[in-house]
Formats: structure tokens, C-alpha cells, sequence
């Protein structure tokens, strides 16, 4: 168990954290930090904290709409952002409209994490996934252990929810790894797709496999349309905490990360979804695994999307 643990933005996703880290007994005290007045962090944590004598767990909460309420969070899951939604002519923001917006943003939670809690470790949530997180490392400007981005466990498990689908089998025997950015162009790795220890192969054919694997890459989108508004947002929470468990119990599991690079996979200083080993530390090792000669190629296509990301945001930045 931690100290403390930090959220900052209580939305849906925050909003599903902030439940689950009192009630998993992750944390003493759970600070929330978010704008939306008239102090929505302050009513959610008091709404929750009235509901702990029901389930029965005993926590503190540090909420307000200021950062200082992140002071000594040894973890911080950032989701503070905003999602594309209608502009009031009617008119949806343009990809780089939305981007300003969130850097915008993230420059203030990097602050807000400077100021108040700079040895912490932050997994970063907020879309674009891969353009936050390399944004957060400018500002952090700390080694790669300690700041990495949750996507790749949720479209692992995206992809191991659907392969379990139609073999049939349980959720618990399908380990799987999707690596690459977090957006159409990443890579659900089938060669390292497994059923109990066996290859996928055995259970599905290709035919079925590359329809998974294309459902895999939209699936975040599948969710949109079904909700109308916002996006998924409990598989996101639950994904990051498996991260943030990783970490508090020195799990040493190795997970999909998005981490900054550092030569791996011919990359260096992107952030990229890699199979990782999470503990006490952080990101502790990013781990090359071999693939096919396809992957390597699919692989080759997402980095390039990760690097034009990276070049808008520094253009972007430079503009603000
Ligand atoms: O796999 C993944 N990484 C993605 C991430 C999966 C699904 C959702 N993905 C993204 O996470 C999504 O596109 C958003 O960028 C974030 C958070 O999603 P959520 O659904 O929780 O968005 P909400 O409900 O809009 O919540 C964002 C909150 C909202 O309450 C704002 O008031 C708050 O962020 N916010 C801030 N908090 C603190 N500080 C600042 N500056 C701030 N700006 C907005």
C-alpha cells in the first residue's frame, strides 16, 4: 500500500480510479486534482468517502481543483483532458485544434507535478496518448522509469478479450501483446499471441485472427459510437491499475508500456509501446522481442506515426 496516490482529472476514468484505489487498499490517502468547478474533485472524493463505511475501507482524501493537493503522491495516473466534442457552431475540432487544447493542459499538470510531487511516478492516461507522454517527459525531464503511458495493457486486452471470444476459451488463458502507438497504426503481435501456453494458431485461423486484430486496432472507436459521448473508460482505469499494482507491489510483470526508447526497437527518445518489465521503479527494462518479418514491418509504420506525432507537437509547443 502506498501513502499516496494522486489522480489528476476525475472524470469517467478518474472517477473509476478513484473508487478502485481506496477500495483495492492501494493507498492511505487518494488526492484528486480537477478544474471542473464548482469543485468536482472535492464532490466525488466526498462521495466516495461516504460509501467507504459501506464497503469497508478507510482512507484519506486530499481533492480541489488546485495541484497542491498532489503534494508527496509517490503515483500519479494523469487524465486530465478534453475529448472531441462538437464545437458550439456545430464544427468537431480539427486532430491539431484538439492537440493545442490537451498540450495546453498537460504543460499545466506538468507543473502541477513539479511543484508538488517531482519524485513521483506518472502513468499517463490523457489522448493522445503518445503525444501527452512525450510532452510530460519535456516538462518532467526525468529518466524513463518513472513516466510512461497506459494504452498498450488496454489494447493487449482488447485483443486477448477477442481472441478468448472466439476460441472459446477463458479471458485468463490468452496472454497477448500489442506494441507500436496507440492509435490505428499499432500492432497486435500474433506470433507472441498465446492460449494456455500453446499458439493462437492452434485454436484460430488467420482468416479469423487478422479480423480480431483489425477489431483490436478500432476498438477504442467501436466504444465511441456505442456511447455516443465519451469513450471507454473502465477497461482504460482497470488497465492502469494493473500498471500501478505492478508498481506498488514490485510485481516485476512485464506488460505493454508505452516507454521512452532508448535505442530498443531502433528507437530513441520516443515514447512507443513495448513489452516492459513494471515494478517498485517504474518501467524497469523494455524488453526487444524477436518478430516477424510482417510485425517488424507493421512495427516500421507505427514508429513513423510516433515520430510525426512527436515533430507536430514540438511545432505545436513552439507556437504556444
Ligand atoms: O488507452 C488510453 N490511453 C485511452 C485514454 C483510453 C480511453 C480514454 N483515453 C483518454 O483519457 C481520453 O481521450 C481523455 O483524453 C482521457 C480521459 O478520459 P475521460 O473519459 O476520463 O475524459 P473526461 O471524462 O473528459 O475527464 C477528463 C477530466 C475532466 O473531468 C476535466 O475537467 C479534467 O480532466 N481536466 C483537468 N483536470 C486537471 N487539470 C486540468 N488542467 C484539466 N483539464 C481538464
Amino acid at each position: 500500500m502506498f501513502d499516496k496516490i494522486g489522480v489528476i482529472g476525475g472524470g469517467m476514468i478518474g472517477g473509476v480510479l478513484c473508487q478502485e484505489i481506496p477500495k483495492r487498499r492501494l493507498a492511505r490517502t487518494l488526492a484528486l486534482v480537477d478544474i471542473a468547478p464548482p469543485d468536482m474533485a472535492k464532490g466525488k472524493c466526498l462521495d466516495i468517502a461516504a460509501g467507504s463505511s459501506v464497503v469497508g475501507f478507510d482512507a484519506s482524501y486530499d481533492a480541489g481543483k488546485g495541484y497542491e493537493v498532489l503534494k508527496d503522491c509517490q503515483l500519479i495516473i494523469n487524465t486530465a483532458g478534453v475529448p472531441r466534442k462538437p464545437k458550439p457552431d456545430g464544427t468537431l475540432p480539427t486532430r491539431e485544434e484538439l492537440l493545442s487544447i490537451n498540450l495546453r493542459i498537460t504543460n499545466a499538470v506538468g507543473e502541477g507535478i513539479n511543484e508538488n510531487c517531482p519524485k513521483a511516478i506518472v502513468i499517463s492516461i490523457a489522448n493522445p496518448l503518445d503525444a501527452i507522454v512525450y510532452r510530460l517527459s519535456q516538462i518532467l525531464g526525468r529518466n524513463r522509469d518513472t513516466l510512461f503511458g497506459m494504452a498498450g495493457v488496454l489494447d493487449s486486452a482488447r485483443y486477448r478479450y477477442f481472441v478468448a471470444e472466439a476460441a472459446g476459451v477463458s479471458v485468463e488463458n490468452v496472454e497477448a501483446l500489442v506494441l507500436g502507438g496507440h492509435g490505428d497504426t499499432m500492432v497486435p503481435i500474433r506470433s507472441a499471441c498465446r492460449i494456455a501456453g500453446m499458439p493462437v494458431n492452434l485454436f484460430l485461423n488467420d482468416e479469423t485472427l487478422t479480423a480480431i486484430e483489425n477489431r483490436t486496432r478500432k476498438a477504442g472507436g467501436e466504444v465511441v459510437k456505442l456511447l455516443g459521448t465519451g469513450s471507454a473508460f473502465v477497461s482504460p482505469a482497470w488497465s492502469a491499475l494493473e500498471m500501478a499494482e505492478a508498481i506498488i507491489y514490485d510485481k516485476k510483470k512485464v506488460l505493454a508500456v508505452s516507454a521512452r526508447c532508448e535505442g530498443e526497437y531502433g528507437v530513441d527518445g520516443l515514447f512507443l509501446g513495448v513489452p516492459a518489465i513494471v515494478g517498485a521503479s517504474g518501467m524497469e527494462k523494455v524488453i526487444e522481442i524477436p518478430l516477424t518479418e510482417g510485425e517488424k514491418k507493421l512495427l516500421g509504420v507505427s514508429i513513423e506515426a510516433v515520430k510525426k506525432t512527436a515533430a507536430e507537437v514540438d511545432s505545436i509547443v513552439a507556437s504556444l
